[in-house]
């Protein structure tokens, strides 16, 4: 009997032919997880726990066919049996686990980590409904709770529980696993996920995602990120943190003890990664462990924990950077508190800069600063953001501590973006290279087909065959085609006015202005946007309005339709993003320079054979340096022009406003085509917004920005240098993986031995 088949058998007594779709998908469920269960874990001594309050991992079941070295003999077991695995992915549910770049990056890590033989798991929460799914109703974004956790799936509850004491009350955890499988590697990893078995989803408010923030027995992890704009909200994230750091930290000294630890020597056997400050609470926590539970002296505690905590900057916007009231913590966990008074206080000895200090004047808790005080390594995600955080957002702290700043630009897991969601492209890349890049990611052997008439149209064809894929996907999803032939022009993010959805927006007035006035574009242009706005956030909701608004004011206008299209794709996920990524002609990364720490989205679409539209920002510029000026499009004021501005407050939205190319776009947000067909404070808050604030300006790029798009779908049109541009942005894109990434991380880092009897 095949593999498969012993499982349908097992299962449901029949072969596989006479199984539906959603039973084969446990069958494979059911015949990974008992592989997987037979791979014994990763057992080095030292061990990375990589904390972070997001995972966006996506659908598991591929990829772990993959990694297993499974999926082509189950996909050719499954074809016999007229079967095919992409239906059978369509019942798997995506884990809601996370939010943006930051929690895909973590999931990239994990598969990179387990991949490269290291021993390293994730630690975070599992939260019941996610961030939220995204639905649009009147042209709007509606949040309802993403229900993912069903019996189907990749969880499993392990027998560890742990008690965590807050000031009023002990919440006994629960600790779920999924296990994280190295490409062809004989071993595992794992993403535990803590858990309270009280939680209570029958507390949301119908078909919304409010509920009684104070309580927390019943809340604690239904939600990542739940509302903090209120007292309560803001506590209910201190909860969960604590939550999270705390049942880590006792995971972390429980594994060392087993393994032989005194305690003393704790940093030989543990190293903790600090994903943003979200999980900085874990440094006064495994003090207060090794002090007041195993009885360590305080200094001794603080020694250990400084020496094996490393933590990374995602962000230089203020509102990310955390900083807790310390009458919260006082509140939730006095101990905790005290505890950060007296790192406070002691690292006040040294230092008498305000701009040091862990809590300022106004009794606030600096968890970024906590981190760098404490921690023995503090890295940014790409070159230009490193600098920045250098020279300017962490200035004082880098000429205290030069020696704990370091650099590792972002990357992104080829398994996942380029073999499992583009496996045309990959098996065409075998024919020309050889399968050695399935292990060093090293492409640049195709550089020497750039001129090559026959791999352009191989390639060119195999983009069209994507679009078709993402043609079925959207028409399921949301019941929308797209054209055959259109340039496929995507934008997919969080939506956040620094990385300007809103700039996009008013580029597709202009071009909808310019085809109303009889230039018609040589063939027709499909832009379409993915990313779920903040609820609180409400500019980047009424961001997501104007771009819906368009989106329908196109479709009906028959002048318009057949050249431009514009749509906005419904609860974009990883999953959407399988089937965007590898259909795009166009990347667009058009941060305010400075803004973006990195992105990772810009590394994927290029090893996918899109061309950037970019500013120079976060790793765009990584990409242009490797690229070079001719196969990248740029444009835009540099990072540091923009960082002057905001320094000397010089930035005068109106300045670009009132002039005559710019003004007529940004007025039509509030013209009577639009607002026929929208909400009509939505977009006067948007337009008054943009007039009088534009706080990540917009307006300042957007005459460049028109003119470089305007050039780019010129550019398409060659086809012959256009598919060049291509070959060399795919032949460069080794450096941006994650495997890459998660080495330099381990040689400056982590120092981690590797598995080498399991490869
Ligand atoms: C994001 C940054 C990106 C960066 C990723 C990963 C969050 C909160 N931050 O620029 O915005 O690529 O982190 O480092 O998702």
């Amino acid at each position: 009997m095949t593999l498969v088949s012993k499982y349908s058998q097992a299962l449901y007594q029949k072969p596989i032919a006479d199984c539906n779709d959603s039973e084969l998908y446990q069958v494979l469920l059911a015949l990974v997880k008992d592989k997987a269960q037979d791979l014994p874990t990763n057992n080095q001594k030292k061990k990375l726990y990589y904390f972070s309050a997001e995972f966006l991992i996506g659908k598991l079941l591929s990829n772990n066919l993959l990694n297993l070295g499974l999926y082509d003999q189950v996909s050719q077991e499954l074809q016999a049996a007229g079967k095919n695995m992409m239906d059978i992915e369509d019942a798997e549910q995506e884990p809601s686990l996370g939010n943006g770049g930051l929690g895909r990056l973590a999931a990239c890590f994990l598969d990179s980590i387990a991949s490269l033989g290291l021993n390293g798991d994730g630690l975070g929460l599992n939260y019941h409904f996610g961030l939220f799914k995204q639905v649009f109703e009147a042209n709007e974004q509606k949040s309802i709770p993403d229900e993912w956790i069903t019996d189907s799936s990749w969880l499993v509850k392990s027998h560890h529980h742990y008690t965590v004491s807050y000031r009023d009350f002990d919440l006994e955890s629960s600790l779920y696993d999924i296990d994280v499988l190295g490409y062809e590697r004989n071993t595992r990893n794992r993403l535990r996920l803590f858990d309270i078995d009280s939680v209570n989803p029958k507390i949301i408010h119908d078909d919304s995602i409010d509920f009684d923030k104070t309580n927390i027995k019943e809340n604690l992890t239904l939600f990542l990120y739940p509302d903090d704009s209120d007292h309560a909200g803001e506590l209910l994230r201190v909860y969960q943190q604590y939550f999270m750091v705390s049942n880590g930290a006792q995971l972390i000294i429980d594994e060392a003890l087993a393994k032989g630890s005194n305690l003393h020597d704790l940093a030989d056997y543990a190293v903790i990664q600090i994903n943003d400050t979200h999980p900085a609470l874990v440094i006064p926590e495994m003090i207060r462990l090794l002090n007041q539970v195993h009885g360590l002296p305080v200094e001794e505690a603080v020694d250990i924990v400084k020496s094996m905590t490393a933590y990374t900057n995602h962000t230089i916007l203020a509102e990310a950077l955390e900083k807790w009231p310390l009458a919260d913590l006082e509140a939730i966990v006095p101990e905790i508190a005290d505890i950060i008074k007296y790192l406070d206080a002691r690292m006040k000895e040294n230092f008498i800069n305000p701009e040091l200090a862990i809590i300022d004047d106004l009794n606030r808790v600096h968890m970024a600063r906590l981190s760098i005080h404490y921690g023995y390594s503090i890295n940014g995600v790409a070159a230009l953001h490193t600098d920045i955080l250098k020279e300017s957002e962490l200035k004082d702290f880098y000429q205290a501590y030069p020696e704990k700043f370091n650099n590792k630009t972002n990357g992104i897991t080829f398994r996942r973006w380029l073999m499992d969601a583009n496996p045309d492209l990959a098996a065409y890349l075998d024919q020309l290279l050889g399968d050695q890049w399935r292990h060093s990611h090293d492409l640049s052997g195709l550089a020497a087909y750039q001129a090559d008439a026959d791999v352009q149209a191989k390639l060119d064809a195999i983009k069209v065959g994507n679009k078709a894929k993402l043609n079925h996907f959207l028409q399921g999803r949301m019941d929308v085609s797209i054209k055959d032939d259109s340039i496929i022009d995507v934008q997919i993010k969080r939506i956040h006015e620094y990385k300007r959805q809103q700039m996009l927006a008013l580029y597709i007035i202009h071009k909808y202005f310019d085809i109303k006035a009889g230039n018609k574009p040589a063939r027709p242009i499909t832009i379409l946007f993915g990313g779920k706005a903040a609820n609180a956030y409400t500019i980047a909701r009424d961001i997501i309005h104007l771009i819906l608004c368009l989106s329908e004011l196109i479709a009906k206008d028959p002048e318009v339709a057949p050249y431009l299209q514009v749509v906005m794709v419904e609860n974009y996920n990883v999953t959407a993003a399988h089937y965007l990524i590898p259909a795009a002609d166009i990347s667009e990364q058009i941060s305010l320079a400075s803004k973006e720490a990195s992105g990772t989205g810009n590394m994927k679409f290029m090893v996918n054979g899109a061309l950037t539209v970019a500013t120079m920002d976060g790793a765009n510029v990584e990409i242009h340096d490797l690229v070079g000026d001719d196969n990248i499009f740029i444009f835009g004021k540099d990072s540091q022009t923009i960082v002057d501005l905001y320094a000397n407050n010089a930035y005068r939205a109106s300045d670009y406003y009132e002039k005559e190319s710019i003004k007529p776009l940004v007025d039509f947000i509030v013209s009577p085509d639009l607002l026929a067909l929208g909400n009509e404070e939505r977009l006067n808050r948007l337009h008054q917004d943009i007039i009088n604030k534009d706080y990540f300006m917009a307006l300042i790029d957007l005459e460049e920005f028109i003119e470089t798009k305007e050039k780019v779908y010129q550019a398409y049109e060659d086809r012959s240098t256009w598919m060049a541009k291509v070959i060399k942005n795919i032949a460069q894109a080794g450096y941006f993986s994650s495997d890459r990434t998660i080495r330099d991380y381990n040689q400056d880092i982590w120092h981690l031995e590797e598995n080498k009897s399991a490869n």
